[in-house]
Parts: C-alpha cells; sequence; structure tokens
C-alpha cells in the first residue's frame, strides 16, 4: 500500500471523534490542577488553607494561557482552576475541541511546572454557551464555588489548628448553612467580612488600555501611548455587581 493510502485510511480513525463548535456559541474552558491536593500538601509545602505564592503561579499562568495564540476576553481563576472565555468570535483550529483542550491543558501543565520546579498537569474541558445570560451564569457559578469553598477551607482549617482530627473537622463544617460557618469563625473572633476577598471571591483578568507617557525627543513634546495590558483584579465584586463586570465584557 503506498504511503498517501495508508494515510487516507488511518485519518479516519485520528478525526473520528473531532467536534468544532458552532458559530455563534460561546466557548469556556475550565483548566483544572490534577490531582492538586496531593501536591499542595505531600510534593511541595503550600500554606493552608491559601498561599500567595500558590495564587501568583496560578495568576502567571492564567496570564499565559491568555497570550499564548487564543483571543480570550476574560480569564478567571480560583483555588486550583482557571476559567477563560473566548471571544465570540474565535476561530483558531477551527474551534475543534481537541485542539482546545489538549492545547490548554499542555501550556496551563508547562508553565506551571516551569515556574514551580516540579512536575503538575492540568486537564482541559470546553463548555459550549448558548447566550450572553448563561455566560453570565457561568462566571457567577464559579465565583459562587469560591466563596463556598473559601469559606470551607477558613472553617476546616480553623478546626484543624485547634488540633481537631481532619473527620471531626471536616463533620462539623458538612450541611452547614452559611450562617453557620460564619458564626463559627466570629466564634473564635474571626470576622468572615475581612477576609482577603482573593480566598473568597477568586482573580479575574481582563484587557485594559494602559496608557503610557514619554517623551518624543524628535519632536521635542510629550506623548501618550496605548496599549493592551491585562488587569488583574484581587477584589472582584459579588452577585449582581459581578454579573454587572462579566456582562460588560460581553458583544
Ligand atoms: N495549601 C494550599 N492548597 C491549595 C491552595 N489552593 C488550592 N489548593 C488545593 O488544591 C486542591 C484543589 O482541589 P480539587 O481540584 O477539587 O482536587 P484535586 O486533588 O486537584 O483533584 P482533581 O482536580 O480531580 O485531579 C484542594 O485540595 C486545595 O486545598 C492554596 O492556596 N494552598
Ligand atoms: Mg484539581
Amino acid at each position: 500500500m503506498k504511503f498517501d493510502e495508508l494515510d487516507a485510511m488511518m485519518r479516519v480513525y485520528e478525526t473520528a471523534n473531532d467536534r468544532c463548535v458552532e458559530q455563534g456559541v460561546y466557548m469556556v474552558a475550565r483548566i483544572d490542577g490534577r490531582s492538586f491536593t496531593k501536591l499542595t500538601k505531600e510534593k511541595v509545602s503550600f500554606e493552608a488553607p491559601f498561599d500567595v505564592r500558590f495564587r501568583e503561579l496560578m495568576a502567571d499562568t492564567t496570564r499565559h494561557l491568555m497570550t499564548c495564540g487564543f483571543k480570550v476576553t476574560y480569564g478567571y481563576s480560583e483555588s486550583d482552576e482557571i476559567s477563560l472565555l473566548f471571544d465570540l468570535d474565535i476561530n483558531v483550529y477551527g474551534r475543534k475541541v481537541r485542539k482546545y483542550n489538549s492545547i490548554l491543558a499542555g501550556e496551563a501543565s508547562a508553565k506551571f511546572s516551569l515556574m514551580l520546579g516540579e512536575l503538575a498537569a492540568f486537564d482541559c474541558r470546553i463548555c459550549e454557551l448558548p447566550d450572553r445570560k448563561t455566560v453570565v451564569d457561568y462566571f457567577r457559578w464559579r465565583n459562587e464555588d469560591a466563596h463556598r469553598n473559601g469559606l470551607n477551607a477558613h472553617c476546616y482549617w480553623m478546626l484543624r489548628n485547634e488540633g481537631m482530627a481532619k473527620g471531626a473537622a471536616a463533620a462539623q463544617i458538612e450541611g452547614r448553612t452559611i450562617e453557620d460557618k460564619v458564626a463559627l469563625l466570629a466564634s473564635r473572633g474571626i470576622d468572615f467580612h475581612t477576609l482577603p476577598s482573593w480566598q473568597l471571591r477568586g482573580t479575574g483578568f481582563y484587557w485594559v488600555d494602559d496608557e503610557k507617557r514619554g517623551y518624543n525627543p524628535k519632536e521635542q513634546r510629550e506623548v501618550v501611548s496605548s496599549k493592551r495590558a491585562i488587569k488583574t483584579d484581587i477584589y472582584l465584586p459579588e452577585g449582581e455587581a459581578y454579573a454587572q463586570l462579566v456582562r460588560g465584557m460581553l458583544p
């Protein structure tokens, strides 16, 4: 069999499950650290429940993903996950899901591992969202997830640091309402409202015009140049104000 024939015959198997996302559908990628519970507890020592160094590694990885060849409108990171909203008209790789999943997981894993100096891997999935409202709801969902996890983590580690066993600490939190957890923290003198915003709401990444003032010696005058830069926002609002922020970025 000639190579061309063999090539054509085998390609069918390779592309059998290739899907492209339809035009007009919003795409969001969620990239999540693989077995980061083990990585953050056993392989590398990070402060629990929150470590600024870990947040910065995730932030650098997010900014890398926003500038590695995909048109990204908005990035969001909480815990070991990153969500990326692509431009509605993105067309790179013909919107082939396989390409987005494999390249983004690969780029995130490579960037994070290089910075950490340890092997770290990410998975990736693509959410296909039909309209603006669902996109806003997606990011509200992750924002609320951050809030729930952050509150749980603070309660859990407060009890653990008091000497409580793992299972008992988890059982104390299980099934409790937000109000119960806030009261649990307050009973030990921790005001929930003073906890750092990024630990409860995550971090947002969006494009802004960055103006730079300079001096043009030839024309002997001050000039202002502007270029697009990523703003990293560790003070994201919540609820409707956050929905407004995301809505404002959509076409
Ligand atoms: N110590 C520490 N751990 C963190 C921090 N941020 C996230 N993590 C940990 O990252 C883990 C993320 O959880 P998951 O994504 O649900 O679990 P996973 O172990 O990564 O499992 P898979 O995602 O299913 O592969 C949790 O165990 C968090 O405690 C941090 O700032 N400090
Ligand atoms: Mg994970």
